[in-house]
Order: structure tokens, then C-alpha cells, then sequence
């Protein structure tokens, strides 16, 4: 099973025997006063400068969140796309709940991006499998339907076989779909990560698809966000994960060494080119 991604030159590859993907998740407003500003200037440079740290410290894809409250986020999202087309060359993860945002940047991409997101929810799966199906882009699903994000894995396991059903009948393949479990806080709530893990696996051992998550919702409110969400990731790639939407500075080197444990790295290459590269710039 392989997901393929791709920008106007790079192509990106996701699969369960090759080096976990990681998505860069900094470009997202929420919590960051700064972006929020420079973004209602219009000032992209903030935004570039963002994209190029984190393909530095080694994202495979970036995702892209320009939802602020109060703009454009139609007009905004497009843009966005082509100020970081303009700076790196990795694929593009486009992360909109509005279809109308979502359609205007699959406009302007060039090459094969990744929606994130589809739901469970009939007007989502109504309203963005068209999308992907026109546009010949990969889908991230999230499990979650009219009722909300379900808080055992039973139910967020029927979801994903509803959206993996869903795109087939809309011609989507299965390979252009990443089903990602949704995390909840694991200080408000005790279960958060056993059920993840759950789905995880069943999801994985009953529809083959391959899975994504986003790694820092787990640590919300809790001191030492980056131990929790390095463990978090590390147990989520042994689960059957193969992309991570993370701080892809703060937990690359925790994915690496998951990676070459489970025959992901041959001979280490990658674990050892990155302990290089942070001891030259002295984390280490
Ligand atoms: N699944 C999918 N997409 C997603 C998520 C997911 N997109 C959004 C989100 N979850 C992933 N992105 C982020 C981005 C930032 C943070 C967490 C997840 C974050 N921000 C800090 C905060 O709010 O405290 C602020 C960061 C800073 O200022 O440095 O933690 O689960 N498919």
C-alpha cells in the first residue's frame, strides 16, 4: 500500500516499509499571536521563513493552516500555497475544514497535494471526496462523524471503513487515503492513547490503508510537551503509522530511531546522518 504525494518536483512516497513521513505542523495560527498577526498584514514572510525551518530540520511535507479568525480564508489558503511554492519544493499537506478554501489552493498546486481533511460527517464526505477525486489528490479521513469524535475504538474503526467505502464508490483509490484516529488530550482524558493505539491496529489489520496522526494534541496542558509526544510517535509508528503530523524539529530524532528499530532505515543511514547533523550544529 503506498500513498504518493507530490510537488512540481519532489515526489514523496508513504509506506509501511519505508522511513515514516513526517508532515511539518507549525504553519497553523492557533496558539501563535505572531503568525496570527503577520498573516492579517499579509505579511508572508513570516509564513516562508517557517516553511524553509522546517524542511531544514527535515519535513517531508508541510501542512498549511491559514484559518484566522476574521479572514479570508478562501482567498488566504491559495495564496499561502504559492508564497511556500515559492520558498521549498516538498509537497503540500492543504488543512482546511472549508471546502470552498480547499478547492481555491488545488487551483493553484501544482503536482499531487494532500486534503486534509475529509470526515465521517455526511456533508464533509459530500462536499471534499468530489474534490479529491477532481483534483487526483490524496485524502487524509479523520475518524470522526455527526456525533462527534467517538471515545472508544469500535466506533472510530467503523468510521474509517465509512470513509474508506465512501471514496471507493466515488472512484478514489485506496492508496490516496490516510485514515488518522484523532488524538485527545491524554490529561483530560486517561484512555486517550491506549484507544488510539487500538485503532490504530485494527484499523491497519482490517482495511490495509495506510494511517497518519497528529502527534501534539496527546500532550496538551501536560509539562514536557516533546517527551510525551516523541513517546507518543514512537509507539504510534510501532502501531502501523507510516506519517505523522508533528514538530518535526522537536521528534525527528525520536521517529529516526523508531525507524531503523523496526527495519525502516537500512544500516541506519538516516539515524546516523541526523546524529551528524545535530552534533554540527551543536544540539548535541
Ligand atoms: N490531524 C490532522 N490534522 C491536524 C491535526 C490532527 N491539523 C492541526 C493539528 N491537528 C496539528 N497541528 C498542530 C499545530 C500546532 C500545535 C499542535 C498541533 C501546537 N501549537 C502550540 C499550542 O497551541 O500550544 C503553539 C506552538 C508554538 O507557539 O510553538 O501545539 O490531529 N489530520
Amino acid at each position: 500500500m503506498e500513498t504518493k504525494v507530490s510537488s512540481l518536483t519532489k515526489e514523496v512516497i508513504i509506506g509501511d516499509h519505508r522511513p515514516t513521513v513526517l508532515i511539518g505542523e507549525r504553519i497553523n495560527p492557533t496558539g501563535k499571536k505572531k503568525l496570527q498577526e503577520a498573516l492579517r498584514a499579509g505579511r508572508f514572510e513570516v509564513l516562508r521563513k517557517e516553511a524553509l525551518t522546517q524542511v531544514e530540520a527535515g519535513a517531508d511535507v508541510l501542512d498549511v493552516n491559514v484559518a484566522t479568525f476574521g479572514l479570508d480564508e478562501v482567498s488566504l489558503l491559495s495564496q499561502a500555497v504559492q508564497e511556500i511554492n515559492g520558498e521549498v519544493d516538498v509537497p503540500l499537506c492543504l488543512d482546511s475544514a472549508n471546502p470552498e478554501a480547499l478547492e481555491s489552493a488545488l487551483k493553484v498546486y501544482k503536482g499531487k497535494p494532500l486534503i486534509n481533511s475529509v470526515t465521517g460527517e455526511e456533508r464533509s464526505l459530500a462536499r471534499v471526496l468530489p474534490l479529491v477525486r477532481e483534483y487526483g489528490a490524496a485524502v487524509i479521513g479523520l475518524v470522526q462523524d455527526d456525533e462527534g469524535i467517538p471515545k472508544d475504538e469500535g466506533r472510530r474503526v467503523a468510521i474509517a471503513h465509512k470513509i474508506v467505502e465512501r471514496a471507493e464508490k466515488f472512484g478514489i483509490s485506496r492508496e490516496d487515503i490516510l485514515i488518522d484516529c484523532l488524538t485527545f488530550a491524554v490529561g483530560a482524558q486517561p484512555n486517550s492513547g491506549l484507544v488510539v493505539m487500538e485503532a490504530i491496529r485494527k484499523i491497519k489489520a482490517e482495511l490495509g490503508v495506510n494511517l497518519t496522526l497528529g502527534a501534539s494534541n496527546i500532550s496538551f496542558g501536560l509539562p514536557d510537551r516533546q517527551l510525551l509526544n516523541s513517546a507518543f510517535v514512537v509507539m504510534a509508528i510501532g502501531a502501523g503509522v507510516s506519517c505523522l503530523i508533528v514538530d518535526v524539529e522537536k521528534v525527528r530524532p525520536a521517529a529516526l530511531a523508531a525507524d531503523l528499530i523496526l527495519g525502516r532505515d537500512k544500516y541506519g543511514r538516516r539515524y546516523i546522518e541526523d546524529y551528524r547533523k545535530r552534533k554540527r550544529s551543536q544540539n548535541l
